[in-house]
């Protein structure tokens, strides 16, 4: 489960249950007060996942608390809740939870043709760990190195319900979903189609 120093994979870590709630949390967001919608980066190019963001707005490449490149509305405020099962899900991957308290989710929607390309999250100034859930069709998640967006890189599926956590030499490292899986999706958790990702971050951008 331990994929790089740091990284730490934990298959079905989310109960059916808590799914089926976040995906209804999920779609509510989706609905506003920030539409979730596909970002347009700033060469022109549109993302083929669509986003929302919680506690703070992520638009390439900056945080701000208003959606400026959307409705300009202020973004739906980050709940305890979640937090907590932030701290849970940090404390099972590494035995502590180190006082994690994130501030910033955001909400990727993968339908079956989105993929993402090979990045780094460089935008918050902490290097307290991503929380990442995954629910519905499961997908094909590319983690690489710190160095360059090729390769090494280690291919790994995610499924519905799996916790990933990312933190320490893993923090910085480049990664992507080069597929999604359709057909793969979970009924149970209310989603047909489709592939939900949430992370928590911690911006450590304050007020
Ligand atoms: C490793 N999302 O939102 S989650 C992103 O499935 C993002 O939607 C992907 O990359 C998704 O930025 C991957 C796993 C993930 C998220 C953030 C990371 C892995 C990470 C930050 C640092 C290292
Ligand atoms: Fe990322």
């Amino acid at each position: 489960q331990e994929v790089a120093p740091g990284a730490v994979h934990l298959p079905g870590w989310l109960p059916a249950e808590r799914r089926r709630e976040l995906v209804e949390a999920c779609r509510s967001w989706a609905r506003g007060p920030v539409p979730m919608r596909h970002t347009v980066l700033p060469n022109g190019g549109v993302m083929s996942v669509q986003t929302v963001c919680l506690g703070w707005h992520w638009q390439p490449y900056r945080y701000s608390r208003t959606a400026d490149d959307v409705n300009g509305a202020p973004v739906a405020a980050f709940p305890e809740w979640l937090a907590e099962w932030g701290r849970a899900a940090v404390a099972d991957a590494y035995g502590d939870d180190g006082g994690y308290a994130p501030d910033t989710a955001l909400v990727n929607f993968y339908g079956g043709a989105a993929r993402m390309g090979m990045h780094q999250d460089k935008e918050e100034r902490s290097s307290a760990p991503v929380v990442s859930l995954s629910i519905g069709d499961a997908c094909v998640f590319r983690f690489g190195n710190t160095e360059t967006r090729g390769r090494p890189y280690t291919d790994v599926e995610l499924r519905s319900g799996d916790l990933f956590v990312f933190g320490g030499p893993s923090r910085f490292a480049y990664h992507g979903v080069p597929k999604v899986l359709t057909g793969t999706g979970d009924p149970a958790a209310g989603l047909d189609s489709g592939r939900l990702n949430i992370t928590l971050r911690e911006t450590g951008l304050g007020g």
